[in-house]
């Protein structure tokens, strides 16, 4: 069963945030999982219900309290849905939001999907400073970095720092941030716009580093 082919579940999410039902929220968001599976409980219920509240949000319907639960039931769901174990034979990304960017749903949404193929993962999370991403590629010495972002400049204003972290692993760019680079950089790629199409193109695209 596809999540359409039931009552609409980013909208009973929707109306649990709005409602400040925490309990229906997390069971909503948990059952959703279990019915269609991460893939589709991420990209049709997840990501719908988060574009929706940013509607209510901008239109003064709903407030920052609704948003904040909804994004922190969403954080918790996928992290729970989430296993760190490294495995021998998998790839690994590592992933960050460069420095100021709050925005880091996005990057463990694509984090679960990934592991979903098999890859390992290490997420840093929101607002990572440039040298810290650039450590723990030393240390961690994945075979891609992924960097997510939504605020229009968060990379095109900061190439050479991209530049210098690719030195170190090719770097994916995703996120809204992304589709205002313009400059071609030496292994920093741009992710397809759509989260699921990404995770595809990485799985695809992506050799292991230390084969
Ligand atoms: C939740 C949220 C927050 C939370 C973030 C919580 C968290 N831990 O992530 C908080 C409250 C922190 C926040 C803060 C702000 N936010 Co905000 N936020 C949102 C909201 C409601 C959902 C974001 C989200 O996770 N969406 C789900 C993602 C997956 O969807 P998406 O962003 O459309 O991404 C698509 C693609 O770009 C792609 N993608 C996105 N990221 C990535 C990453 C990778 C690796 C890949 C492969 C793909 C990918 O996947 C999606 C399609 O499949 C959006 C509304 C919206 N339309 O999304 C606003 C929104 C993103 N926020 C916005 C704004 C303006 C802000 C603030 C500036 C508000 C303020 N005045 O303080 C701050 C900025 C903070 C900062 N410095 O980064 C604007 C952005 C406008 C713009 N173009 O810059 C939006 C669109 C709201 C709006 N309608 O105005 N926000």
């Amino acid at each position: 069963m596809t999540p359409q082919a039931v009552v609409d579940p980013a909208r009973a999410i929707l109306d649990a945030a709005g409602r400040l039902d925490q309990v229906a929220l997390r069971s909503s968001l948990d059952a959703a999982v279990d019915q269609f599976g991460v893939t589709a409980a991420v990209t049709e219920v997840m990501i719908p219900a988060l574009h929706r509240i940013g509607e209510d949000w901008a239109s003064g319907r709903l407030g920052v309290m609704h948003e904040h639960l909804l994004s922190r039931a969403i954080a918790t769901e996928l992290d729970r849905r989430s296993s760190y174990e490294p495995t021998a034979s998998a790839r690994t990304a590592l992933l960050a939001c460069p420095p100021r960017e709050l925005h880091d749903l996005p990057l463990l949404m694509a984090s679960l999907l990934l592991q979903e193929r098999g890859w390992s993962t290490v997420v840093l999370g929101a607002s990572t400073p440039w040298p810290a991403i650039g450590s723990a590629l030393r240390t961690v010495r994945p075979d891609v970095c992924i960097l997510a972002a939504t605020r229009p400049t968060a990379f095109a204003a900061n190439l050479t720092a991209v530049g210098q972290l690719a030195r170190r692993a090719p770097v994916y760019l995703g996120g809204p941030a992304s589709t205002r680079v313009e400059q071609t950089v030496e292994d920093v790629h741009v992710l397809p716009l759509d989260l699921a199409d990404a995770v595809t193109y990485l799985d695809t695209v992506a050799l292991p580093a230390h084969g």
